[in-house]
């Protein structure tokens, strides 16, 4: 289908702690992009680096790394039409105190350093961050009853 395409979303270990799991999800569950992997898991010290590669170096890179490996993060790979801007939109600006009311980030979060969630920025990087974090297998391909409703061209 046209412009369909893959996002991975992570539930930050902030999300976690204060109990917004499903809260956040829900929000993208809604939105309309279709789900295809789920799981909780710990971040390694690898996995982390290499989900944060392009930071490296920057200032605020290590402050990151420890933040998303310290306590266990949920992560999802969704996919839809647009689903890339959709779901950055969904989750708002990277600095909580600017993003706007309605988004995750201006709903929940005050902090840059906890902003509750990630989203792939490009449909390239949508690619290779889902397939960073889950395995072939572990991915989901299926139609949805409802697709039909959501997705013009289905
Ligand atoms: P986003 O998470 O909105 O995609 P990003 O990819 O530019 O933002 O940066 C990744 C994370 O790094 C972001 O969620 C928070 C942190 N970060 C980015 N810029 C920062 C800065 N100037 N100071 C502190 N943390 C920053
Ligand atoms: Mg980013």
């Amino acid at each position: 289908m046209h412009n369909m395409e893959r996002t991975l979303i992570l539930v930050k270990p902030d999300g976690v702690q204060r109990g917004l799991v499903g809260e956040i999800i829900s929000r993208f569950e809604r939105r309309g992009l279709r789900l295809i992997g789920l799981k909780f898991m710990n971040v390694s010290q690898t996995l982390a680096e290499e989900h944060y590669a392009i930071h490296r170096g920057k200032p605020f890179y290590p402050g990151l790394v420890s933040y998303i490996t310290s306590g266990p993060v949920v992560a999802l790979a969704l996919e839809g039409t647009n689903a890339i801007v959709a779901a950055r939109n969904t989750m708002g600006v990277t600095k909580c105190h600017e993003a706007a009311p309605g988004t995750i980030r201006g709903d929940l979060g005050l902090e840059i350093g906890r902003n509750l969630v990630h989203g792939s920025d490009s449909v390239e990087n949508g690619e290779k961050e889902v397939a960073l974090w889950f395995r072939p297998e572990e991915l989901v391909s299926w139609t949805r009853d409802v697709d039909r409703w959501i997705f013009e061209g289905a």
